[in-house]
C-alpha cells in the first residue's frame, strides 16, 4: 500500500511554507545569518516536536522560523519543501505563507514574496511541480494588522491567489476579519480559512457565512454538529484535513479516533495534507500512510482522497488536465 500510496499522483492544498523548515536547515541558516536557536543541536530541535496543542506549536514554529531573512532564505526554504512534494509525486501544491511573520521583525513583504515565488518558478520548471500561494493572515493579531498586510501585498497581486487565516484559533473567530476578507473578496482573490480545529463548529459556519470561504482548513470539529455535515456534504466545500498534524496537536489522542473515515462516510469532500510536515512527523505520503494503516482504507477509498485533492484545488479543468 505505501507504494501504491507513493506512486499517486497528489495535490497538497494545506501546507505552511514556514513550517516546512527542517531542523538542519535552520541551523545552516542561524549559522549564516550569525543567529541563535533555542537548541543546542538538531537532535534537540526535533526532540522539541512534543506538543500539548495548537499554541505550544505556534510559540516554536515562531521562534524557528526566525533565522529565515533574506530573499535566498526564503527561496531555499521552499525549494527544499518543493524538492520534497515532488519526490512524492505531488503535482500540485497551494502553499500558505504567514508575511506577518516576517514583517513584523522588519524584513520587506518583496523579500518574501520574491524568495518564494522564484522557487515556486523553479520548482515549476525543474521539477515539474505547479504551485500557487496563499496569503495567510495571522488571528492572533488584530484585524487592523491583517487589512495593513494585505495594503502591504497588493503591490505583488501576481504572486498570489487567495487569502486565508492562521494562527492560534481558540478566542479569534473568523467574524473578526470580515473586513479584510471582503476586501481581499474585492480584489478577485480565492479565500479559505482555517476552522474546526481547535475552534468549535460554530467557527466553521462563520467562516462560510461571514469570509465566504471557499475551502475549510481542518474543519474536523464539524462533526460534532450534524446539520453542519449536512450542509458541507451537499454544497461539496472542501476539507483539508491534516491527520498527522491532529495526532500531533492533541485534537485526536490517536490516529484510531480520528474521524477521517466518517467524514468521507459523511459525503464530505475531505483531502490529506500535511500542515507544518518536520513538526508532525511526515509529508503528505506519511499523512496517507497514517491514515491507510488506522483504518485499513482501500486502494480505491486513496484515490478518491487524490481525486478530491486536485477537485478541491483553484486550478481550472484546463490546468488539472495538464497535470495527470
Ligand atoms: C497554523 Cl493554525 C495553524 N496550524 C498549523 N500551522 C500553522 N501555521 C500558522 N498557523
Ligand atoms: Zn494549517
Amino acid at each position: 500500500m505505501d507504494e501504491f500510496i507513493a506512486r499517486l499522483p497528489k495535490a497538497e492544498l494545506h501546507l505552511h511554507i514556514e513550517g516546512t523548515l527542517e531542523p538542519e536547515l535552520a541551523f545552516q541558516l542561524a549559522e549564516k545569518n550569525r543567529m541563535s536557536l533555542p537548541f543546542a543541536s538538531v537532535e534537540e530541535m526535533r526532540a522539541a516536536f512534543n506538543f500539548s496543542d495548537l499554541q505550544s506549536f505556534l510559540d516554536l514554529y515562531y521562534a524557528s522560523v526566525s533565522v529565515v531573512c533574506s530573499e535566498e532564505d526564503f527561496y531555499e526554504l521552499t525549494m527544499a519543501y518543493l524538492k520534497k512534494a515532488a519526490s512524492q509525486n505531488v503535482k500540485h501544491a497551494e502553499i500558505f505563507f504567514d508575511p506577518q511573520t516576517h514583517t513584523a521583525r522588519e524584513i520587506p513583504m518583496g523579500t518574501i514574496v520574491h524568495g518564494i515565488s522564484a522557487a515556486l518558478k523553479d520548482g515549476q520548471t525543474q521539477l515539474g511541480i505547479s504551485s500557487r500561494l496563499i496569503l495567510s493572515f495571522l488571528r492572533h493579531l488584530s484585524a487592523e494588522s491583517a487589512m495593513e498586510t494585505l495594503e502591504q501585498a497588493l503591490p505583488f497581486r501576481e504572486h498570489f491567489i487567495g487569502v486565508g487565516l492562521d494562527s492560534s484559533e481558540l478566542g479569534h473567530p473568523p467574524s473578526q476579519f470580515v473586513k479584510v476578507f471582503d476586501a481581499a473578496r474585492q480584489q478577485g482573490y480565492h479565500v479559505v480559512c482555517h476552522a474546526g480545529e481547535e475552534g468549535p463548529p460554530e467557527y466553521i459556519t462563520e467562516a462560510l457565512d461571514l469570509l465566504h470561504a471557499e475551502r475549510i482548513d481542518h474543519g474536523v470539529r464539524c462533526m460534532e454538529d450534524p446539520d453542519l455535515v449536512k450542509r458541507l456534504a451537499a454544497e461539496q466545500i472542501p476539507l483539508t484535513v491534516c491527520p498527522l498534524s491532529n495526532v500531533r496537536l492533541r485534537v485526536f489522542k490517536t490516529m484510531k479516533e480520528h474521524t477521517l473515515k466518517q467524514m468521507l462516510d459523511a459525503g464530505l469532500l475531505v483531502t490529506v495534507n500535511s500542515d507544518d510536515p518536520p513538526y508532525f512527523g511526515g509529508y503528505v505520503n506519511e499523512n496517507f500512510a497514517a491514515i491507510q494503516h488506522a483504518f485499513d482504507l482501500s486502494q480505491n477509498d486513496l484515490i478518491k482522497l487524490a481525486r478530491n485533492s486536485f477537485e478541491a484545488s483553484f486550478l481550472t479543468d484546463e490546468e488539472k488536465l495538464t497535470l495527470i
